[in-house]
């Protein structure tokens, strides 16, 4: 036992004190100091994982879903390369993670002691500090010294624009410290943290400045780092038709159209409805419909708000980039009621194609359908990218009370989603289903080890459509000589089989109706698998885009 071990105890139970309740660790003897340290604190959940990419995610999906900053440990060398698309990710999303990676001393640095690699730095950009920790002895300035860089790494994570930070931590033998021997020495009276760093007080954003007079606006929400709930009632004032991507939150209320993906394929209905002004809230929603529709709006002032003042322009159409939190909006003069009737009328008639389209099949939107209809209001979706989210744009209803969506969107991977949507278990109170397809299943089958060693209930939906789908749309399909092996990659995978080896239950339902009726039960992780073709897939897009677009 060494004075490492005080101080890495120090650093954690100030971890706690700052607001952090789970970390995930992965196993390795560099790290053990600090695997030990956090899985014996008090107030610190370690939920271990094999895996360091699925620890990764599962991390992510933990501090995506309570909101709190999550700490994360592992061992030297390709362990912490490992983390690497999570960090990636966590900084794309704004999403606080503490990196606490393990690594030799210097001395052992650069001379070819084994597991070792350069881990300065190892992030690069993705995080928002690097710290390098080094070796101290646990006096008493040292540990006042630790508690404030524990203070620090949180306060980082969790500052302006949140995200990752990593702390790189030379560690020397002896790396073990028996349970009982190591003292949480420090710390301010009353579990107070060392160093309180206020939050960024949340800005207002006055919109009736900003657009000035009665106008057709349209307000545009996507992801968010919280569920954007005041939305609905801020359009509804206004009479602004509400295009509300499901991830947002904000597909809710008497303004919201649900539509809007299959409305703007319609050139005609498009044209005919170009707004005056555009609200453009959290980031730009997947539908490519409504994106290339904001694109070609000519002489018509689009407004971004962020609470953090993002960038979310790929198109260099915003004209003001409003720093507010889009809680805090006052609402600009409101429209005349014929502008929303307009959009409502229209919207009502596209609910009208869906049903017919997809008429009670077992099919992939028919599955992302139903899953919009049926979830309870405090359930949670991890949607997978790739078709998954663009399923449930496309098809998902306006509710009162939506259940919330989360997914990997920040840098758009299929990586992690499984051990994402694991991570999101041990903090909801609700159920907490996946829809994923079998390319994304593939990418992330060892996340399934978190159901058994973890104990945790997940209702995975299985898009099987062998292979990715949603190159089918793309000109790539047309090169036949190379399309399926290259680029749809069918797996061939038996997922019956694969339920089987990490013992998690397993579901082929025959048609909605089976499916309905299995969704609310949960008690374990099980997989629903739902077969379906991509021909037939592409087939039904196909059928309901040029119903939409009219005739
Ligand atoms: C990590 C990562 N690798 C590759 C891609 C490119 N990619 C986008 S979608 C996709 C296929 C996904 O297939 P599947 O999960 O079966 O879903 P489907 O397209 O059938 O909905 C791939 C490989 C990506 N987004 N992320």
């Amino acid at each position: 036992m060494t004075d490492t071990h005080h101080l890495i105890a120090a650093f954690v139970d100030e971890l706690v004190r700052c607001g952090v309740r789970d970390a995930c660790t992965s196993p390795g003897s560099r790290c053990a100091p600090i695997v030990l340290a956090l899985a014996r604190a008090d107030g610190v959940r370690a939920h271990s994982h094999v895996d360091e990419r699925c620890a990764g995610f599962y991390a992510l999906g933990l501090a995506k879903a309570s909101g709190r900053p999550v700490a994360i440990t592992c061992t030297s060398g390709t362990a912490a390369a490992n983390l690497a698309p999570a960090v990636i990710e966590a900084s794309e999303a704004r999403v606080p993670l503490i990196v606490l990676t393990a690594d030799r001393p210097p001395e052992l640095r650069d001379v070819g002691a084994g597991q070792t690699i350069d881990q300065i730095k190892l992030y690069g950009s993705a995080v928002r500090w690097f710290f390098e920790v080094g070796n101290h002895e646990a006096s008493d300035e040292r540990v006042r010294w630790i508690r404030e860089l524990a203070c620090r790494a949180v306060a980082e994570a969790c500052g302006e624009k949140p995200g990752p930070v990593h702390l790189n931590w030379p560690l020397r033998e002896p790396l073990v410290a028996a349970a009982g021997s190591v003292q949480v020495s420090g710390g301010r009276p009353g579990r107070e943290p060392w160093v309180v760093r206020e939050p960024p007080e949340p800005l207002p954003g006055d919109l009736a400045r900003v657009v000035g007079v009665s106008a057709r606006g349209v307000i545009v929400a996507g992801r968010s780092d919280r569920p954007l709930s005041e939305l609905p009632g801020l359009a509804a004032s206004c009479g602004y038709p509400l295009l509300a991507d499901p991830l947002s939150g904000a597909r809710s209320g008497a303004a919201a159209v649900a539509h809007y993906d299959l409305l703007l394929r319609d050139e005609r209905f498009a044209r005919e409805h170009a707004p005056e002004v555009v609200i453009r809230v959290g980031d730009l929603p997947t539908s490519k419909p409504l994106r290339g529709w904001l694109a070609r709006l000519e002489g018509v002032r689009q407004v971004a708000v962020d609470p953090q003042g993002a960038w979310q322009d790929p198109d260099a159409r915003v004209a003001l980039s409003l720093r507010a939190d889009p809680a805090l909006l006052a609402p600009p003069p409101a429209a005349g009621p014929e502008w929303l009737a307009a959009w409502h009328g229209a919207d009502e008639r596209a609910a009208g194609v869906v049903g017919e389209t997809l008429d009670g099949e077992l099919s992939e939107l028919g599955v992302a359908r139903v899953l919009g209809e049926r979830l309870a209001a405090d359930a949670t979706l991890f949607v997978a990218s790739s078709m998954p989210v663009r399923l449930i744009e496309t098809v998902w209803p306006v509710r009162d009370d939506p259940p919330r969506v989360l997914s990997n969107r920040g840098a758009n991977g299929i990586d992690g989603t499984i051990s994402s949507a694991f991570g999101v278990c041990p903090v909801s109170a609700g159920p907490v289903y996946a829809l994923l397809g079998d390319v994304a299943l593939a990418h992330d089958v060892g996340g399934l080890l978190a159901a058994r060693r973890l104990g945790l209930a997940l209702t995975i939906v299985l898009l099987d459509n062998g292979g990715g789908g949603i190159f089918d749309h793309l000109p790539i399909a047309g090169e036949t000589d190379v399309y399926e092996e290259q680029i749809a990659t069918p797996t061939g995978l038996d997922f019956a089989a694969i339920a089987r080896a990490y013992g998690i239950d397993y579901l082929a339902p025959a048609s909605l109706e089976e499916l309905s009726a299995v969704l609310g039960e949960r008690s374990s992780t099980r997989l629903i698998h739902i077969r379906c073709e991509r021909a037939a897939t592409r087939d039904m897009h196909l059928r309901l885009w040029q119903r939409a677009a009219g005739p």
